[in-house]
């Protein structure tokens, strides 16, 4: 039987991913990208001494019997375009591993909380004493874990990864929220939007939002969550009396909202939606809620990351979209003055209502960034500083702000224009707040 020519399309962690699948599997691969890094060429030589890198290319995808594509690489790229209308097999790393896993997988999505509720359910199972991983979007590729023996996959999945997710089976999914992103990808927020809710398609239970039931459509939940507090056991919600919050299951209280470490209502959420699910799959409540207690958050999402005269700073760096900004100024104000840092690259998103929502909140804008004109012109009412980089951003914004203010990062855009990743940016702000002096 002749060999299937494979054609894996992208050369970046899903890449390589692909790359070690097929050579498991016993089987050739060509490898095509428009911009393949110098790094990732070595990784692959690694993997298959001598390969070479083509560009993508109508003619290299005629050829193949089944494409791997990288989520990075839309399917409106021309070449794929062609190459799907001639109904070539086009393969996505997270529906492959939806056949072919052993364990039951949890299906994480939304617009913003993914990594934290993603990371929040693997410690969750893993304080528990079974076996977990943790993979997709968050950075290791899904199909490199897919021979782990686990109790449990935790999968955090990308609106691009569910484009050819379209018959992905979760024994669990969860789509915590939903807002404007990515319209550098999606014709519409109501296309981006489809997109994420097809990962309940194909669940055995929906874990949803209580907020977003008129977008919900047939899809039965089998547990929900929101910031109101619902009788039930499956409904995990918020009891708020003054100054005090409670975290609730049904009209139960779990625990005070002062004995977690991660803080604002966008984090409340994310530790709800993560005890919804581990509820769901049969884990122990006291013991869930020890992990709670103990979850200290991400790196780069509201993030305190120093003290200078009596002025806290947050590196907040992964908030790429205005959602995820406002979510993180609410969150973190607590009665306190804000100085925001944001700008960067907008991906095509509107910035139009942001300066009223967070009126109450700012004490000063800092602006940075391929797109702060439509900022600056947004905040015009808050007199916004315009700065050429983040090191003049952090430098104003110390100037101006006062004991018991915060310096938040929060750009609400990517930062591909000024910095490598949101890593980047955020350990870059972290730097340069280190080196602020008292
Ligand atoms: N490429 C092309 N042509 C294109 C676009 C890209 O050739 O038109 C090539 C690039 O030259 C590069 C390669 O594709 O060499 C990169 O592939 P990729 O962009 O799919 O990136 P990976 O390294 O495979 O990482 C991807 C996710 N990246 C994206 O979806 C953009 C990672 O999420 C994820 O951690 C990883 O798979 C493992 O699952 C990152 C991300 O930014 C964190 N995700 C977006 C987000 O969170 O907003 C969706
Ligand atoms: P994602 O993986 O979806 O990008 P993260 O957990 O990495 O989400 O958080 C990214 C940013 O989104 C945070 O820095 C914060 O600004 C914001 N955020 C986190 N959780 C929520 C939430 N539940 N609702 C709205 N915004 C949130």
């Amino acid at each position: 039987m002749a060999r299937k020519n494979n054609v894996i399309v992208g050369l970046g962690e899903t890449g390589l991913s692909y790359a070690r699948f097929i050579t498991a599997r016993g089987d050739d691969f060509v490898v095509a990208d428009d911009n393949p890094s110098e790094k990732n060429i070595e990784a692959l030589g690694l993997i298959r001494p001598g390969t070479t890198v083509e560009e993508i290319t109508v003619d290299c995808l005629l050829r193949a019997d089944e494409i791997f594509i990288s989520p990075g690489v839309p399917l409106n790229h021309e070449a794929v375009s062609v190459a799907r209308d001639n109904r070539k097999i086009l393969r996505g790393d997270i529906q492959l591993f939806g056949e072919l896993a052993a364990a039951p997988v949890i299906g994480i999505t939304g617009t913003n909380g993914k990594s934290t509720v993603a990371r929040f359910v693997y410690e969750l199972i893993r304080d528990q004493g079974k076996k977990v991983s943790l993979a997709g979007n968050i950075g290791t590729p899904c199909l490199d874990v897919l021979a782990d023996e686990v109790d449990f996959h935790v999968l955090e999945i990308s609106s691009y990864q569910l484009e050819l997710a379209t018959e992905m089976k979760t024994e669990i999914s969860i789509v915590l929220n939903l807002a404007p992103d990515h319209m550098d990808r999606y014709a519409s927020e109501q296309e981006y939007y489809r997109t994420k809710l097809g990962l309940y398609d194909n669940t055995k239970r929906a874990v949803t939002n209580r907020s977003m039931l008129d977008d919900l459509g047939e899809t039965a939940s089998a547990a929900t969550f929101g910031l109101d507090s619902v009788s039930g056991d499956n409904n995990f919600g918020m009891s708020v009396q003054g100054d005090q919050a409670w975290l609730m299951q049904g009209t139960k209280i779990l625990l005070s909202t002062d004995e977690l470490q991660i803080k604002g209502t966008h984090n409340f959420q994310n530790v709800l939606a993560g005890l919804a699910i581990g509820w769901l799959i049969g884990l122990d409540m006291s013991a869930m809620l020890d992990t709670a207690r103990r979850f200290q958050g991400l790196a780069h999402r509201s993030e305190v990351v120093g003290e200078v005269d009596g002025v806290i700073y947050i590196n907040d760096s992964k908030a790429t979209n205005p959602g995820a900004l406002v979510a993180a100024v609410k969150g973190q104000s607590l009665g306190r003055n804000i100085h925001l840092i944001a700008g960067g690259d907008s991906k095509g998103l509107g910035f139009d209502g942001l300066a009223a929502e967070l009126r109450a909140y700012l004490k000063g804008v800092y602006l940075i960034g391929a797109n702060y004109s439509a900022l600056q012109l947004e905040f015009s009412e808050q007199d916004p500083v315009a700065c050429d980089v983040l090191e003049q951003a952090v430098s104003a914004a110390a100037a101006r702000a006062s004991e018991g203010d915060i310096v938040l990062l929060s750009p609400g855009c990517a930062s591909h224009d000024q910095f490598q990743n949101y890593v980047d940016r955020g350990d870059t702000f972290r730097r340069l707040v280190g080196g602020l002096k008292p």
